[in-house]
């Protein structure tokens, strides 16, 4: 074998020894949800075949022609007997683009499909997409909602860095052959972290917003929002309604979004949720979650307070660390759920829990009392009830 036979077929077995890695379950749990120990998508899960051109005569040194930076930020859908991922998929230049990967089982072995998604665009361009939301909705459609980012025009010529993000809709019957829908408009000059919901409501579609003045800051916007719209293929929101704002020394003080496509369950619709507190390290991204009523979905039942889940080990470190992000997860027909999350805009995971601990999760953890006093109040209520349960029982440790 010659160097460029001899590298090819080392860039081939590692990538195979990547992809057909088995996952592990991690042991510790706090009874909520299980962590796995290897990400189930990163960068170097993404084809050779994208990266490399694999001629020996156009390509001698076997350069990487095309580098890929990071795969994070996926939505999720169970299709065909397969977990698929829409991942979040960011070239070296920066621009990222959707991709399928898919799994038998949800925890590993995910293997792209051949080729990204082609994205058809609007008469306005899309500059970068990303963080797309999956819905299979009542009405047929599976729907993509995702954010495009163009140059703001009113950007000065010393700022580059000016955007505006918008709500980019496509939906699909396969996956693989997209329609593009015209952006969503709402009365918010921003829009981020969009989520159509998965039913009709009276009769309208619904979708879950994060309203924001800027680009990065959420500005007098912000909290994650509930407005209508009576058409998809012209998708016009008149009125938002705030459901789940940001509040003062939460873990959603800074901003907050939706996440995933919200589940039903029989005590209510389940949401996990991203929440921003900015600290001397910069912005901490964690996950959250809450319910919403099943006959009014912009009542919020239940809300635990503190995170579900937040950076832990090497997923605090990324191209932009200490960030947990979540749009995707499915809930199974025997009430397994797989939450994929992605670690610091980096690489994705995934965590396993059910539908009964997440319901009991959502539903018996403390709400956030908002000052150091109720949480002592509520280590407290803890601390009495067993009390109560250890009576006469001399050998429970404390
Ligand atoms: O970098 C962290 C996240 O920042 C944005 O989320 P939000 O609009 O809620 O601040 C998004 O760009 C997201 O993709 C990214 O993971």
């Amino acid at each position: 074998m010659n160097a460029f036979e001899t590298r090819l077929e080392q860039l081939q077995n590692s990538y195979v020894k990547l992809i057909s890695k088995q996952n592990e379950k991690l042991e510790e749990t706090n009874g909520v949800y299980s962590r796995y120990k290897y990400p189930v998508l990163t960068a170097a899960h993404t084809p050779l075949f994208w990266r490399y051109d694999i001629c020996e005569q156009t390509n001698p040194y076997l350069m990487e022609r095309f580098g890929i930076n990071a795969v994070f930020n996926a939505g999720a859908i169970k299709w065909r007997g397969k977990y698929l991922l829409v991942a979040r998929v960011e070239g070296a230049d920066r621009k990222s683009f959707f991709a399928v990967a898919e799994s038998s089982n949800g925890v590993d072995n995910f293997v792209f499909w051949s080729e990204p998604v082609r994205l058809p665009q609007t008469e306005e361009p899309d500059v970068n997409v990303y963080d797309m939301r999956l819905t299979e909705h009542e009405d047929g459609w599976i729907y993509g909602l995702f954010c495009t980012e163009r140059k703001d025009p009113a950007a000065p010529a010393r700022d580059q860095s000016m955007a505006v993000a918008a709500c980019g809709i496509a939906r699909t019957k396969n996956l693989v052959e997209w329609e593009r829908l015209p952006d969503l408009r709402t009365p918010s000059p921003q829009q981020r972290n969009v989520v159509l919901h998965p039913e009709f409501v009276g009769g309208r579609y619904a979708f879950y917003t994060r309203p924001q003045d800027g680009f990065i800051e959420a500005g007098s916007g912000g909290g994650i929002g509930l407005g209508f719209s009576g058409s998809m293929e012209d998708a016009v929101i008149d009125e938002e309604v705030i459901i789940h704002n940001k509040a003062y020394h939460t873990v959603y003080e800074a901003k907050n979004g939706a996440g995933p496509t919200p589940i039903r369950t029989e005590k209510g619709w389940l949401h996990l949720a991203h929440g921003v507190r900015n600290t001397a390290a910069g912005l901490r991204y964690v996950l959250y979650m809450f319910m919403t009523d099943l006959q009014d979905i912009n009542k919020v039942i239940y809300c635990p307070g503190g995170y579900f889940l937040a950076p832990q080990g090497d997923e605090r470190v990324g191209d932009v660390s200490n960030v947990l992000f979540c749009n995707g997860w499915i809930a199974e027909d025997d009430g397994r759920v797989f939450i994929y999350y992605a670690s610091s805009d980096t690489r994705m995971h995934v965590a396993t829990s059910t539908i009964d601990q997440l319901v009991d999760y959502v539903i018996n953890t403390p709400e956030d009392g908002y000052r150091s006093e109720s949480s002592v109040e509520s280590i407290l209520r803890i601390i009495d009830r067993n009390k109560e349960c250890i009576d006469g029982k001399p050998d429970v440790k404390r």
